[in-house]
């Protein structure tokens, strides 16, 4: 029932069988993720599920990105994006789980044959056979890429789909070009840009056009002379190589006359050093440092002191940071991203609506976000705030639930905007209401603004150069610097660490994450040491002292976050919290030091 014959696909997968040192491949936060020499069994059986699951889609187009995104080089995994750009439907995660675990191809094929049907029976077509199939396929940096993509390219034609083969783009790009695939689920106030140059003359225009806002009202639409040069850490990955058609876009709109553009500068390209290593995005936030440099000419000009970001490997998250004149390092990770865009969006909308009803907004966090954040959402920027579960999948879905306007940030870097119809509407209505009125009125103004927001922004998932130029045109328009945005709120002190274990999975928390209820006596000892933390610091106002632990969906770890009023409290919570993962749940290896 299969339209090609049933012996090829069989050989194709018997010819790459389940790794024997694996039991078996679990769909982590965000999809596959392995060592690379365990994944070309998965991969050719992910090439088979991705068409299967554009048939069932009734020939929508979807998307598989090659990447271990933020992991070291020597790992690899894969994505997989459906038809609205976002993540695959949890209900479809399983099938694909079990796909990759069936045991021999008789078995695989029968899974294959099973979904066939039931796409069949959805999606009857006159010749008897599937929905037609289109897969998009894209692959990061890493060495291991381009093998195991030909892997899921050759999968995905034996299955008889087309496959567009994107080469090397980062997992943003990816998505974005299946979303754009995908034209009629766009709203019309997205024009439909399904390729690489589209891509980025959607956000670069549109980011010009923002900036251009500035000089209408008479405040803002300043560079100050700190924000002039934008350095990017590329953490030696595809995000490096991306950013430069941006550069070139940019000089081009500079000789048009266009205003207010920063200099790009990129450090950290792929070959300049070890993927992820010491610098990029993962680890400047979690070890709260500014990323090494590999170019020694780089090192030399002192390019980390600056107006800087970090991406991660695949280009889906971006912190901020700079180095103050005490030589103090500073990070503005995904929570000040949150803040900074859930602030300017608000304001922007209450020019138009100023009692702030017509379009609910809110923006979603994780159990990561730092306490201080939230505390400011709530009361500063009075938002709406939920805390969903870690990974993209999970705060995007909360953040299309809950509001009209979701923002959407883990505090790692990872986040986006999220526009709802009402949204749209809003912009119809305030289009009809403010027509006729004077250009530079500053209703008009907010409405230019907010409409350019949905093409700037990449709503499919997290971008690290969509959000960096969403963060650099808000700074621009309120002409202020790192260190404005910085002093907003100051973080509790943090630490973030990891632990390893037999088996992760003796861990189980609540939804959110911000409680562990497995094993049972851990949440207790938890909770004594958060206690005595509070009784220690004995304050009366502000955020508590709090830590959880999680099993990472990544990484072969348990990872610890803590916080408190001190950094000496934040690490020795930290400490503790390790020690009781080392003791409970079955460290191995020496205990972890503190
Ligand atoms: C992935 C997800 C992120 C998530 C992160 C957490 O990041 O896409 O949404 O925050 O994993 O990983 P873990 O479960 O190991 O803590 P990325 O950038 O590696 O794709």
């Amino acid at each position: 029932s299969i339209p090609i014959p049933p012996a090829q696909l069989a050989s194709l997968i018997d010819a790459h069988p389940k790794p024997p040192t694996l039991s078996s491949y679990s769909y982590g936060t965000a999809g596959f993720r392995y060592p690379a020499p365990l994944l070309p069994c998965a991969f050719v059986r992910m090439g088979i599920f991705s068409a299967l699951r554009s048939a069932s889609l009734g020939g929508e187009e979807v998307g598989v990105m090659i990447t271990a995104s933020h992991n070291p080089e020597e790992d690899n995994g894969m994505k997989l994006a459906d038809s609205n750009g976002g993540m695959l439907d949890a209900a479809w995660e399983e099938h694909a789980v079990s796909l990759a675990n069936a045991p021999n191809s008789k078995e695989a094929m029968v899974l294959i044959s099973t979904l066939t049907r039931y796409i069949k029976g959805k999606y009857p077509q006159k010749n008897g056979g599937l929905p037609k199939m289109v897969v998009h396929v894209g692959r990061d940096t890493r060495s291991h890429s381009p093998g195991l993509a030909k892997l899921v390219v050759r999968a995905a034609l034996a299955m008889g789909a087309t496959v567009i083969d994107h080469g090397e783009v980062s997992t943003p790009m990816l998505h974005h070009f299946v979303m754009h695939a995908n034209g009629h689920l766009l709203p019309g106030i997205i024009p439909q840009r399904c390729n690489e140059s589209g891509y980025y003359e959607i956000m670069a225009f549109s980011y010009a056009a923002l900036l251009r806002t500035g000089k209408l009202d008479g405040v803002g639409g300043k560079r100050l002379a700190n924000t002039k040069e934008l350095v990017i850490d590329g953490a030696c990955g595809i995000g490096a190589l991306k950013i430069d058609t941006f550069r070139k876009i940019f000089g081009k709109l500079n000789a048009e006359g266009c205003v207010g553009l920063p200099m790009l500068r990129t450090v950290n390209f792929p070959g300049e050093g070890p993927l992820n290593e010491i610098c990029g995005a993962e680890y400047v936030q979690k070890l709260q440092l500014p990323p090494n440099l590999y170019s020694p000419k780089d090192k030399l000009m002192g390019m980390s002191k600056g107006y800087m970001t970090s991406f991660d490997g695949d280009a889906d998250r971006v912190v901020f940071h700079f180095e103050d004149v005490n030589g103090k390092f500073h990070l503005l990770d995904g929570d000040k991203i949150a803040v900074l865009v859930s602030s300017f969006i608000q304001e922007e909308l209450r020019c138009i609506d100023p009692d702030g009803q017509a379009v609910k907004c809110g923006v979603v966090q994780t159990a990561y976000a730092n306490g201080s954040s939230t505390l400011y959402l709530k009361n500063v920027v009075k938002t709406n705030v939920v805390v969903a579960k870690t990974g993209v999948k999970f705060v995007h879905a909360a953040a299309h639930h809950h509001f009209d306007v979701g923002v959407y940030f883990e505090a790692n870097g990872h986040g986006t905007v999220l526009f709802g119809p009402k949204f749209y509407d809003f912009i119809a209505q305030a289009d009809a209401k403010l027509r006729g009125t004077p250009r530079n009125n500053r209703a008009n103004i907010a409405l230019r603004r907010l409409r350019l927001l949905p093409a700037l922004v990449n709503q499919s998932v997290g971008d690290a150069m969509s959000d960096m130029l969403l963060v650099d045109a808000i700074l621009y328009l309120r002409g202020w610097d790192l260190n404005t945005w910085a002093q907003l709120y100051s973080d509790m002190p943090s630490k973030q660490a990891k632990v390893k274990v037999a088996d992760r999975t003796v861990i189980a928390t609540n939804d959110n994450e911000t409680a562990a209820t497995a094993p049972e006596a851990l949440q207790k000892a938890l909770q004594s040491a958060m206690d005595a933390m509070a009784a220690a610091e004995n304050r009366s106002d502000g955020p508590k002292p709090r830590c959880f632990v999680r099993p990472s969906g990544t990484e072969d770890a348990v990872r610890v976050y803590a916080e408190a009023n001190t950094q000496n409290g934040a690490d020795s919570l930290a400490s503790e919290a390790m020690m009781l993962i080392y003791k409970l749940c079955g460290g191995v290896g020496s205990p972890p030091q503190p």
